[in-house]
């Protein structure tokens, strides 16, 4: 597992030096999920295949900008699926994206998920890691040495004060809509970029909140991937003290995974929002 988790850390270095001076052109291909790929996306990915590639331990990778499982040794044990570049369509406009990384072990199952992590390219370059179950995240931030030194232990405020209200609004069901205004009536305040890991990101670092991108009209399933954006970031929020739910089950991390690509309705927050937000969906 350390080999891993120190190929994150490299490539999360990797990544945020190419971002800085890569062309922001888009490739001419989709991905899986139809989004249009760009030569970013493809260059993020490369460098986590190559560096993923170097280590026993790994049986397969599982990327967003993938469309088939690529295995690499098949009696290994550990199979990580991943978010190469999460937000890329906001490097143009210089706003802060991440790489995130589930660490499943022998099955993509939310059960076989040992381990979490993702990294925020900012003003800073940050990782967030969650080494096992039943322990809390740790923050960490490249020095001017470029090591990550470890800054502090995550913990998920009871209740917090930011919403992070994701989906295109007209196409909220009306529960949805009446849930999300109730909050900012209570004087939530909005803190949406439209990339989830700096999202989710201030949340956890900023005291607590909730973080939504539901079932839409146009999307009945959600948008965001189930097994390298959903679940790494609900072992991590979980493992923190907060909670999460798809707005039908007690939590994301129960969901069953049935394709690579499969997205889902999302919660992400601290406990009293998320269960304010179960006993308005019924849950
Ligand atoms: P919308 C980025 O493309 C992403 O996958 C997530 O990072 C983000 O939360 C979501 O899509 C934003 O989607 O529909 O609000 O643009």
């Amino acid at each position: 597992m350390n080999e891993i988790l120190d190929a994150i850390k490299n490539v999360s270095i990797k990544i945020s030096q190419t971002i800085k001076y890569a062309d922001l052109g888009y490739s001419q291909n989709q991905n899986a999920t139809g989004d249009n790929q760009l030569k970013l996306d493809v260059l993020s990915d490369e460098i986590i295949t190559t560096e993923f590639s170097k280590i026993a331990s790994i049986k397969a990778l599982v990327s967003e900008e993938k469309d088939e499982v690529l295995m690499l040794n098949e009696n290994a044990k550990f199979i990580i699926a991943y978010d190469p570049l999460d937000g890329s369509s906001l490097v143009d406009v210089n706003f802060a994206v991440g790489s995130i990384f589930g660490i499943y072990e022998n099955e993509l199952k939310p059960e076989c998920l040992v381990a979490a992590a993702y990294s925020v390219y900012g003003p800073r370059l940050e990782l967030v890691i969650c080494e096992e179950n039943n322990q809390a995240p740790c923050l960490y931030r490249l020095d001017m040495g470029d090591k990550f030194a470890k800054i502090k232990e995550l913990k998920m405020a009871e209740k917090g004060k930011l919403n992070a209200s994701g989906a295109t609004q007209k196409g909220w069901s009306k529960t949805h809509a009446s849930f999300i205004k109730s909050l900012f009536d209570e004087g939530y305040r909005l803190r949406y970029s439209g990339a989830m890991v700096a999202d989710l990101h201030q949340i956890l670092l900023k005291g607590g909140g909730l973080f939504s991108y539901p079932a839409t009209s146009d999307c009945v399933n959600g948008k965001l991937r189930v097994l390298f954006e959903v679940l790494p970031f609900a072992f991590i929020y979980e493992n923190a003290g907060g909670a999460t739910t798809d707005g039908v089950s007690n939590s994301l991390l129960s969901i069953k995974v049935e394709k690579t690509h499969q997205t889902t309705p999302c919660f992400f927050g601290s406990r009293y929002e998320i269960d304010r937000l179960k006993s308005a969906y019924n849950v």
